[in-house]
């Protein structure tokens, strides 16, 4: 790659002598699917007659030959130019060259696969990020800076709001990618006083986030368990002026219960490895994860790649640049440590009935809390019953009463989650009044994942995932496809999966999953889990991407539970355990909690329970429905917005770098639709202009076109392409755009127009100086 560097230097020094544009007539062959076997003839034709001045020819000979051999072993950077495009093992061994040359981007077009290194590569230098800024994307070598700069100067010349969307299942590289993108933003866009603080704060949010919203799993170290969708706005000169954060569905089931080799969320370990004396004294907390009980159910307290004590102090000062005052960041932690203390109420009791063993935590929590110990003890073992207009307090049974605190710590949890994305949201507010801003919307979800057992919280998160598949194909399969079809562009359709059918099967009113769902949580009387799957299996068990053990076939049945359902998703075959689906898709909390947390007198719990709630006589709305709702005003969101596509690839199941696990890989590659996205790309046309745009641009080079086209727009652009030499293969015209197939074609027209520019100005200077 190096010497094609020295080549690719040499020939651009070259290109800024007036009128001169070599390197793009290199790129173009160098990158164009048209000729790739006869690319080093081309080339060397080019190099050899046209820039004799660059390098001596047996340089440039040696050059180009070592530039072969070098393309050989790293194989080609944009799978259009794979000789062999539809065969997927070619597009396999492509991706395989590559990643054993660090070379992890690659791309279908526009699209950027991205393959998880899994280690510290030197790419995202300062240099580097230079590099990619301003320049086109056939320029440089693949890179998620290109796709970073590409939408910015996309935002900036067309005024269109950009929005890039990471994809790829847990442990892909999401977060990752999406760090680096905001990351390219603050070194790279300008910056005054006043815009580099939002620059630190958009940053600074990151660790802050992950601390409160990513855990270990037995899929990534640091997994995202909540959705993120978010804005950052740049105002008129492409400065970032402010940002705005959507968070979607966090796993909060994970505060009280973790499956074994998992972790809590990173922010209970950072507290108790990195929090200083006086302050773990305060919080009545001990230097040892393994004394709480939410803290020991994975049994995982160390992960090898995590250091929980420099994590906090990164936490700690990224609140401060955030804005969190002390007084802030006391409250929020009293927070934390007071759901560890909840972890820690023991429930003993006799005849059933449940009463707190130990009242050091409630001490503690009625601290920490602000709320009042007795009433607190109370509500953690009685339930308030309302029976012919009279209140009664009714004791709960043991487990009861475990489930009725563990639902108060998710609550406080959840909520404080809430409360943190709303205090980032509001240190991140764009101050001018008239709020004229353009936007690049990034998103960063839970990507799809399976486990030996899968629950609720799966089920949320790869009906996610779907959502966001299904955005992929309308807008890259669906809607390029139908596009030819409304313009009257001859076309062999490429055939896709398409799952839709599996998100309906989810959402669909009436008959979809979650409506069942929501129907058993609304019913009264016997309701379960185990009638919510009866329920499924009467309503969709004839649907073939759903079964569960009483309709399958003998050697399905092997490997499923009679308690879980089988979803065939996009992305592979997952089981869910139907246990525990309708209490987490309530998620109630019992009234007299609500109502000691309404009480409480810490300023951010004061802001999460509203005493409102507690007059609201609606039923709320389920977390599925909730969930559901967010993902279709997301949707709405992303379809508004000019979309870039990064499809991230887990090389293998156990984080290590270098190992390709071929088998692994070719599942992604399916799933993700690349072969179909690179075969519509490669029969489908790289360009395409409505007829006035284009008639617009170019007019100047043709005299019958020039200085206006009087008659219809496209027999104006058909007398103009014909005159800048098209040939029929290169072009077809729909009934309102140009469709241009190959993008050397739009490249040489583009020279052109710079060619014409520049002897313009020529003579215009000229016609100066006879002035003078
Ligand atoms: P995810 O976001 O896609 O999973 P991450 O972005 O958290 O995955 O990546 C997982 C881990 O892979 C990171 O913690 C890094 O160790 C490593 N990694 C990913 N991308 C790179 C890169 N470009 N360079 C070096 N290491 C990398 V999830 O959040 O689980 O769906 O819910
Ligand atoms: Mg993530």
């Amino acid at each position: 790659m190096c010497v094609l560097n020295v080549l690719y230097c040499r020939l651009k020094a070259v290109r800024r002598e007036p009128g001169c544009s070599p390197v793009r007539d290199v790129d173009r062959l160098f990158f164009s699917p048209v000729c790739p076997s006869t690319m080093t003839d081309k080339v060397s034709h080019l190099v050899l007659s046209v820039l004799p001045q660059v390098v001596s020819t047996d340089g440039v000979r040696a050059m180009m030959e070592s530039a072969l051999t070098a393309r050989d072993r790293v194989g080609v950077q944009d799978f259009v130019l794979l000789e062999n495009f539809t065969s997927e093992a070619a597009f396999i061994e492509n991706l395989r060259k590559r990643f054993k040359e660090n070379l992890i981007y690659t791309y279908i077009g526009s699209v950027l696969v991205s393959v998880n290194p899994y280690k510290e590569l030197e790419i995202y230098t300062k240099n580097h990020m230079e590099r990619y800024r301003g320049v086109n994307f056939y320029e440089v070598s693949p890179h998620i800076y290109a796709v970073a700069d590409n939408s910015y100067r996309s935002m900036r010349s067309e005024r269109k709001d950009q929005c890039i969307l990471i994809s790829g299942e847990s442990g892909a590289g999401k977060t990752e990618a999406s760090k680096k993108i905001l990351q390219y933003y603050a070194v790279t866009c300008p910056a005054s006083e006043q815009v580099q603080t939002v620059k630190d704060r958009l940053l600074q949010s990151n660790p802050v986030l992950e601390a409160f919203g990513n855990a270990k799993t037995l899929r990534n170290d640091n997994s995202s368990r909540f959705g993120k969708y978010m804005d950052i706005q740049f105002d008129f000169k492409g400065a970032p002026v402010g940002g705005h954060i959507i968070n979607y569905l966090l796993e909060k089931s994970r505060v009280v219960h973790q499956n074994h080799g998992e972790r809590n969320f990173h922010i209970f370990y950072q507290l108790i490895e990195g929090g200083e004396e006086d302050l773990l004294r305060r919080l009545g907390l001990e230097r040892n994860p393994q004394q709480y009980q939410y803290l020991v159910k994975g049994n995982c307290p160390k992960v090898s790649s995590i250091n929980d004590r420099s994590d906090w102090k990164v936490v700690r000062k990224a609140l401060s640049v955030i804005g969190f005052n002390e007084d802030d960041v006391e409250e929020l932690l009293n927070i934390i440590a007071s759901v560890l203390h909840l972890g820690n109420v023991q429930y003993g009791g006799e005849e059933g009935n449940a009463c707190i063993t130990s009242d050091t935590q409630i001490k503690y929590l009625a601290r920490l809390l602000g709320v009042n110990g007795a009433v607190l003890t109370e509500a953690l073992t009685h339930k308030k019953i309302i029976a012919k207009g009279e209140e009664l307090m009714s004791p709960l049974n043991l487990e009861q009463a475990s489930s009725a605190r563990d639902a108060l710590s998710k609550a406080v949890y959840g909520r404080t989650f809430t409360w943190l994305v709303n205090k980032i949201n509001t240190s991140l507010t764009y101050k001018d009044s008239y709020k004229n801003f353009s936007v690049i919307g990034l998103l960063d979800i839970y990507g799809f994942e399976v486990f030996q057992h899968n629950s609720f919280e799966q089920f949320c998160i790869n009906y996610c995932n779907e959502k966001l598949q299904q955005l992929f194909i309308e807008l890259t399969l669906k809607s390029e496809q139908e596009e030819y079809e409304a313009e009257g562009i001859t076309w062999e359709p490429v055939q896709y999966f398409n799952n839709k059918i599996i998100c309906d099967l989810v959402e669909e009113k009436f008959k979809g999953i979650i409506s069942i769902l929501d129907e058993e949580c609304l019913r009264p009387g016997d309701a379960s889990d185990i009638t919510f799957l009866e329920k499924l299996e009467d309503i969709v068990g004839g649907h073939p991407h759903f079964v569960t053990h009483k309709l399958a076939d003998a050697k399905t049945r092997k490997v499923m539970g009679r308690d879980e359902f089988r979803l065939q998703h996009y992305a592979g075959e997952v089981n869910y355990n139907v246990n525990g689906f309708l209490d987490k898709n309530n998620d109630l909390l019992f009234r007299n909690l609500k109502e000691v947390m309404c009480m409480s007198e810490n300023k951010i719990l004061t802001q999460c329970f509203d005493r409102e709630e507690l007059s609201d006589k609606k039923r709320p709305d389920t977390v599925t429905t909730q969930f559901k709702a967010s993902l279709a005003k997301l949707m709405e969101i992303l379809m508004s917005k000019e979309p870039s596509y990064v499809r991230c690839i887990k090389p293998n199941d156990s984080k290590q770098a270098g190992r390709f696990d071929e088998v692994l890989i070719r599942h992604q590659v399916k799933y993700l639709g690349l072969m179909e996205n690179l075969r519509v790309r490669r029969a489908g046309f790289a360009y395409r202009r409505r007829y006035e745009v284009f008639l617009q641009r170019y007019k100047s080079l043709c005299p019958d076109t020039w200085p206006n086209w009087q008659g219809k727009l496209s027999e104006g652009v058909a007398v103009l392409v014909k005159h800048l030499g098209y040939k029929p293969e290169e072009y077809k015209l729909g009934r309102s755009k140009i469709f241009i197939r190959f993008p050397k074609t739009l490249f040489a027209t583009e020279d052109a127009l710079e060619t014409r520019k520049h002897s313009l100005a020529t003579k215009l200077q000229a016609g100066w100086r006879g002035y003078i």
